[in-house]
């Protein structure tokens, strides 16, 4: 049964960096917000006097009973998400998850399992597929506009956990999981030039390095990119052994190769996602600290710069294209659209149709890469993804 995007109605899980994230994007993309939960009804309460909600719920129980409520979106620590999708699901909640979708694949393999009996929607936070010039290098790619794809290289880099006194959740393998710069913001372009190729990655080798082996933490504890900690603010120095950086060399299944630099400590850059898609006839190459601009590279002629401008792309990219040419579109937009194909696909009531949003077993696949890269490095040698399946 089909209905509208703005007769459903959602909650989101987590009051830190990303939650608010969340409810911005689902009140752009028309969804009603009924309210948040943090981990304690105190910041569930400041959270929606924050953020303008209706209600800040006292547990996450309450917020499953609410039957006003079609979704939840999970935006709290990764050691959460496998308990809360499962119950969401478990509630005939749609759940959108932040990634990585679990702790381990035996976890992200179960909440398949679930979602699919569930029949709810069940989507992974993979945000960055949803900039317009993402969708329409996957387009181009796909239509062959490059040719056969030869290798595919790149980076995320990001400086927030450059000094030890920086400190976050994330840094502890018991809140976050074993691998951190991978699995953080590395499974981001692990899925992002998976879907812009449309090849999966079947082999890593990875090289991984914690810079830092004690951080300071602070009591209290400390929002993602929230600058260095105060020397006045109390923290007590923890061992630490998640990878701050790494490389992962690649295989994927059409026999490109290429490779990913992750990295958490590098001064200077906030957020930088880039790629470069080398293929027979063409190369493209994006950033995300520009993401209006896709540059397309030829052999035989000028290289050209593509400016997002919906009138210029393809159906594809400008379906996900709110605004004109030069009225740029960046970090927050990519979340609106995730939540209109997210929403759209549920208000359309047809399940059996191919889902347009990165699904539960996108993010499994994500965590069995981590797995892979990890074992990779501690064994030093390439693993295949079959074998850690
Ligand atoms: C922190 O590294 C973080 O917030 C990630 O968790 C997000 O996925 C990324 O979008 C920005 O950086």
């Amino acid at each position: 049964m089909s209905s509208r995007i703005e007769s459903l109605s959602a909650a989101v899980v987590g009051t830190g960096f990303i939650g608010p994230v969340h409810v911005e994007g689902l009140r752009r993309a028309g969804v009603t917000v009924a309210g948040i939960v943090g981990s304690s009804p105190d910041k569930s309460k400041a959270a929606a006097e924050r953020l303008g909600l209706p209600r800040g719920y006292e547990s996450f129980d309450e917020l499953l009973r609410d039957d006003s409520i079609s979704a939840v979106h999970l935006t709290t620590p990764n050691r959460f998400h496998f308990k809360q999708a499962a119950a969401a699901l478990r509630a005939g909640k749609h759940v959108l998850c932040e990634k990585p979708l679990a702790m381990t694949s035996a976890e992200s393999t179960e909440l398949v399992r679930l979602a699919r009996e569930s029949g709810c929607a069940a989507g992974v936070a993979y945000n960055i597929r949803f900039y317009p010039l993402c969708h329409e290098a996957a387009t181009r790619v796909r239509g062959d506009s490059i040719g056969d794809v030869l290798h595919v290289v790149g980076s995320y880099v990001q400086d927030w956990l450059l000094f030890k006194t920086d400190f976050n959740w994330r840094v502890l393998a018991e809140d976050g999981g074993e691998l951190r710069a991978v699995a953080d913001i590395g499974t981001h372009w692990l899925d992002l030039v998976q879907f812009i190729t449309g090849q999966q990655i079947v082999e890593v080798c990875a090289d991984l390095r914690t810079i830092h082996a004690k951080r300071q933490q602070p009591s209290g504890g400390a929002e993602a990119f929230s600058g260095p900690g105060s020397p006045r603010v109390e923290s007590e120095p923890v061992p630490i052994d998640t990878d701050d950086c790494g490389s992962v060399m690649l295989r994927f299944a059409n026999g490109a190769n290429g490779s990913l630099w992750v990295s958490q400590t590098t001064a200077g850059r906030k957020n930088c996602l880039r790629f470069e898609i080398a293929g027979a006839k063409q190369s493209l190459a994006w950033n995300s600290e520009s993401p209006n601009e896709l540059w397309i590279g030829h052999r035989d002629r000028a290289n050209e710069t593509l400016i997002r401008d919906p009138s210029l792309l393809h159906e594809s990219a400008r379906g996900i294209t709110s605004y004109p040419g030069g009225h740029n579109e960046g970090f927050p937009d990519t979340f609106k659209q995730l939540f209109r194909s997210f929403y759209g696909y549920i208000a359309a009531g047809d399940f059996s149709a191919p889902s347009p949003f990165p699904t539960f077993a996108d993010g499994h696949r994500e965590i069995l890469l981590c797995e892979a890269a990890l074992r990779s490095h501690r064994e030093r040698r390439w693993v295949s993804i079959e074998e850690s399946c």
